[in-house]
């Protein structure tokens, strides 16, 4: 693959003219989607967060570099989404409630429907409510959560024990991601599987749906 470090530096920048150019001639190139994302976007938004944790970076910062990713972004997710697969399961997705982080989430959404899922996709800020009713109605859905804080992240243990207060616990599985989520973390929630990435999570939800 040539070098498409212009991609990293534009989301560093947050120059989302630049990531937007870049992105299309990567993919008239025909680069693999997959590629762009592992070797440059996911890197790019990690030095973000590195120089927000010390504090050479702010929130306005985070905000044009998120909206740099998120034009790039647009590009690539429907070549992830459209493959053709055949349809093995359902998910319905959403970040957990307080939590505003959505570009992982959208990820492991187009990845999932690019393998073949009906995803539904709750957004973010999503109250336990919402996800209970989503599966009240789609019944043997996947239940999937994604958080980015520490802080919110302990709100994916009060959708699990909502499904269960409603009886809907047996009726669906869950699965849970998002950077500061560990395997432990996952377990001990009650949670039935973990995905680190986007790959891993359709590889999860996979292993769910069989
Ligand atoms: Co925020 N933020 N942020 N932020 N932000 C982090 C998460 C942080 C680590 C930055 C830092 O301090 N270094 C830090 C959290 C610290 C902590 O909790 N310990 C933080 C903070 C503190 C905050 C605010 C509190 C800042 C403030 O206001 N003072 C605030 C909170 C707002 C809120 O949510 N209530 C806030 C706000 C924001 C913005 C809105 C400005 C923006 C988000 C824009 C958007 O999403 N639309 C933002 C951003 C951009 C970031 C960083 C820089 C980048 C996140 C990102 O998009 N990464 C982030 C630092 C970092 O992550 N390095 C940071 C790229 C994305 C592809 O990765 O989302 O991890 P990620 O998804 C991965 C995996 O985690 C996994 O797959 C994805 C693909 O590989 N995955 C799943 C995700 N969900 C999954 C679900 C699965 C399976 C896998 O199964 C269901």
């Amino acid at each position: 693959m040539s070098d498409y470090s212009k991609l990293y530096d534009a989301i560093v920048t947050g120059d989302h003219r630049t990531a937007v150019e870049v992105t299309k001639a990567a993919l008239e190139a025909n680069v693999d989607p997959s590629e762009l994302i592992s070797k440059y976007m996911i890197p790019a938004m990690n030095e973000v967060g590195q120089r927000f944790a010390c504090n050479e970076y702010f929130v306005p910062e985070l905000l044009i570099a998120a909206r740099a990713m998120k034009a790039a972004l647009e590009l690539i997710t429907p070549k992830l989404a459209e493959t053709g697969a055949k349809r093995i399961g359902r998910v319905v997705i959403g970040t957990v409630k307080g939590d505003l982080h959505d570009i992982g989430k959208n990820l492991v959404a187009s990845m999932l429907e690019g393998a073949g899922f009906e995803v539904v996709d709750l957004g973010v800020d999503v109250p336990p409510e919402k996800f209970v009713q989503a599966a009240q109605e789609r019944p043997g859905t996947i239940v999937a959560m994604s958080a980015l804080l520490t802080t919110t992240m302990l709100n994916m243990k009060n959708v699990i024990e909502a499904l269960q207060q409603s009886g809907l616990r047996d009726k669906v599985r869950v699965m849970v991601g998002g950077a500061p989520i560990t395997p432990q973390f996952a377990q001990q929630i009650g949670a039935d599987g973990y995905g680190e990435n986007a790959t891993e999570a359709v590889d999860v939800a996979r292993r769910l749906a069989a």
